[in-house]
């Protein structure tokens, strides 16, 4: 037991009175509150993730070495996690979000399935990848977004003229599983056939824009007026129904650090996972330094105090992420304040 001498606060002594009750409690499926009160109400949230910075350098040749021991077919989904070590038993990057890169090799795609799981991928290299989401087939390119919201039904794959691609999924996976509120289906036939998706009077909780291409987003980013001490620069991807995020659980933004800007420190409740877009620099993410460069990949746990900064006094960096914030706003658990 964790003791607190804290008013408010479990503060009991072991008897051998006292460890004869807590065995009788557990012989009924029962328990002394008292034993756990400090753990499981702590006084800010403790997340089990800890901050991780993935090099790219260092898992590219792993993630290469795929294709060459599973076929996509059997895989279903060709994709090396990234796995917060304090998070393994959820396949979690970071508190309830999972992310992985997938790879897939010319005329290759994936059955065509959903989830309740939202998710998204950021493309970081090839030619000639596409998404089908609910029968609209989008044409991807290096670092266009493109969501596949919960419940859309979605098959991937690259042409058979393409190269080799790789991309980052972002998931909540977790959360769902959290809540134990995960579904999934194979389509009926394995690909999709392409069908023009309607977007009238549209009422879905998520956005009628599937793909946000690099280049308008971008353009949208340098030309940004919302800029945060603690961020930079900062494009919202957004549902341009709602003015809202793009999904229910899950949000994704770009931020652009100028030459050399440093941000302020802070700390918000919520997770976010980050890719390098551009550029390079560093985060200082509870106490630890991380340096990065194009295609690095971090995470940022709740609570956990960061700041950032660009390393270049010439060239812009940027900050792809995505995060569990609309999850939390939409549960009023979203806090945020300036740190040292
Ligand atoms: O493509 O839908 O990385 O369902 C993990 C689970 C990707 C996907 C992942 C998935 C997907």
């Amino acid at each position: 037991m964790k003791r607190e001498s804290v008013i408010g606060r479990a503060n009991v002594d072991d008897t051998p009175e006292l460890e004869a009750y807590y065995r009788a409690l557990e012989g009924e499926a029962l328990g002394a509150l008292w034993n756990v009160a400090n753990e499981i109400e702590p006084w800010y949230p403790q997340p089990k993730s800890v901050p991780v910075l993935w090099k790219w350098r260092r898992i590219e040749p792993l993630v290469r070495r795929a294709p060459e021991l599973v076929s996509a077919e059997k895989a279903a989904r060709r994709v090396v996690m990234l796995v917060n070590p304090g998070r393994k038993e959820w396949s979690a990057a970071a508190g309830l979000l999972y992310t992985g890169v997938q790879i897939m090799n010319p005329g290759e795609f994936t059955s065509a399935h959903r989830h309740q799981a939202s998710a998204l991928r950021f493309i970081m290299e090839g030619r000639g990848a596409y998404t089908v989401v609910d029968g609209e087939r989008l044409a991807l390119c290096p670092r266009d977004l493109v969501l596949t919201p919960n419940g859309t039904w979605h098959d991937h794959g690259i042409d058979a003229g393409g190269t080799q691609c790789v991309w980052q999924d972002g998931l909540d996976i977790p959360m769902m599983n959290a809540l134990d509120a995960n579904f999934f289906e194979v389509h009926p036939d394995v690909l999709q056939k392409p069908a023009p998706l309607s977007r009238e009077n549209w009422s879905k909780p998520y956005s009628p824009v599937f793909k946000y291409s690099w280049d308008e987003s971008y353009e949208a980013l340098k030309k940004s007026t919302t800029h945060s001490v603690f961020d930079g620069a900062v494009y919202q991807y957004s549902n341009p129904v709602t003015g809202g995020p793009i999904m229910p659980t899950i949000g994704a933004q770009l931020q652009l650090l100028k030459p050399k800007e440093q941000t302020k420190a802070h700390r918000h409740t919520g997770s976010a996972i980050y890719q390098v877009a551009k550029g390079r620099g560093w985060s200082v993410i509870g106490g630890q330094r991380f340096e990065w460069e194009e295609k690095d990949i971090f995470a940022l746990p709740s609570w956990a105090p960061h700041s950032h900064g660009n390393s270049s006094a010439s060239e812009d960096a940027v900050l792809f992420s995505f995060n569990d914030f609309p999850a939390m706003r939409a549960l009023a658990l979203y806090r945020e304040e300036e740190t040292k």
